[in-house]
């Protein structure tokens, strides 16, 4: 049969399908080759004896959480208390977009803005819209309708975010912290730490937040500039062919950014990761 790993405690993996929830372990054979099934692999096993059989081909993997396949992450981005932190959220888009997974954006706080902040604020929401990413507020939970259906979802975001509530807001059964100093409390006690896929919404969160510690890795400038929506697809407008958009002459991007067709922030924060790059 084939399924889903959705949880996996030292060598048993619970494997998830329509019929059923099967406890299973890995075939003696992965162990000798080095592969370790994970929690999100798509998996062939044999349902009379337990046993994971193979691991179907991977389209990404993160570390940390220890999870394969995922689809897409939920950037949950505060605008106020803490405020919008538009460097955070381009890094993430980036860095989310070059692991192949699709990144969306959730707006929360918006209650807290006054008229003039919402303008300003709009204008932030709209620009991202505008570029072609997914964005979302958790203003209701409509709309969450069909999001994470049949995929799975990581949540990231800066703690203080909005979380924990959001997940709370989704299924109410969850009765999520959502307040630091307990969750800092509760730290020392889980000592052993596992991943674990829970269903919303027709689809799988990821239990653990991902994306904590965000750097560029082994990413060059090249992938950066491919893995932000305007910075790429204007490219072919550019007078050079592998123009980085900072010092060449006749650069669609550099006038889109005169013309404030380009967010200015998008475009400092892009060459501030280019830059970031060569320290
Ligand atoms: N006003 C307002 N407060 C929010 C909203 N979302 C979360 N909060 C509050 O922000 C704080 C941090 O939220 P939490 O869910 O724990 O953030 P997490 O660290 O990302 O899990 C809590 O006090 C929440 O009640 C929102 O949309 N509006
Ligand atoms: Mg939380
Ligand atoms: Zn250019």
């Amino acid at each position: 049969m084939e399924g889903l790993i959705i949880r996996n405690i030292s060598n048993e993996y619970i494997v998830k399908n329509t019929s059923g929830i099967y406890p299973c372990r890995a075939r003696g054979k992965f162990r000798k080759d080095k592969i370790v099934p994970l929690v999100g692999d798509k998996v062939i096993f044999d349902e009379k004896n337990n046993y994971i059989l193979e691991i179907k081909k991977r389209k990404n993997h993160l570390i940390r959480p220890t999870v394969a396949n995922i689809d897409q992450a939920l950037i949950v981005t505060s605008i106020k208390s803490p405020n919008l932190d538009t460097n955070l959220l381009d890094k993430l888009l980036t860095i989310i977009s070059y692991n192949n997974i699709e990144p969306i954006i959730c707006f929360t706080k918006l209650d807290l803005l006054n008229k003039e902040e919402q303008k300003e604020i709009l204008n932030y929401i709209n620009y991202y819209k505008k570029i072609g990413y997914k964005v979302v507020t958790n203003e209701n939970k409509e709309n969450f309708t069909n999001l994470f259906r049949n995929k799975i979802t990581v949540l990231t975001g800066q703690s203080g975010a909005g979380k924990s509530s959001l997940l709370n807001l989704l299924n109410p059964n969850l009765k999520l912290k959502t307040d630091e100093i307990s969750k800092a409390l509760n730290r020392g006690k889980h000592t052993t730490r596992h991943t674990e896929l829970y269903e919303l919404l027709d689809g799988y969160i990821v239990d653990t937040p991902g994306f904590s510690q965000v750097d560029f890795h082994n990413m060059t400038k090249f992938d950066i500039r491919d893995n932000m929506k305007e910075m790429f697809e204007n490219l072919h407008y550019c007078k050079y062919r592998d123009c980085l958009h900072i010092k060449e002459d006749n650069c669609r991007v550099k006038e889109m950014v005169q013309t404030k067709e380009i967010l200015t922030s998008r475009y400092e924060n892009y060459k501030n990761f280019i830059e970031s790059l060569k320290k």
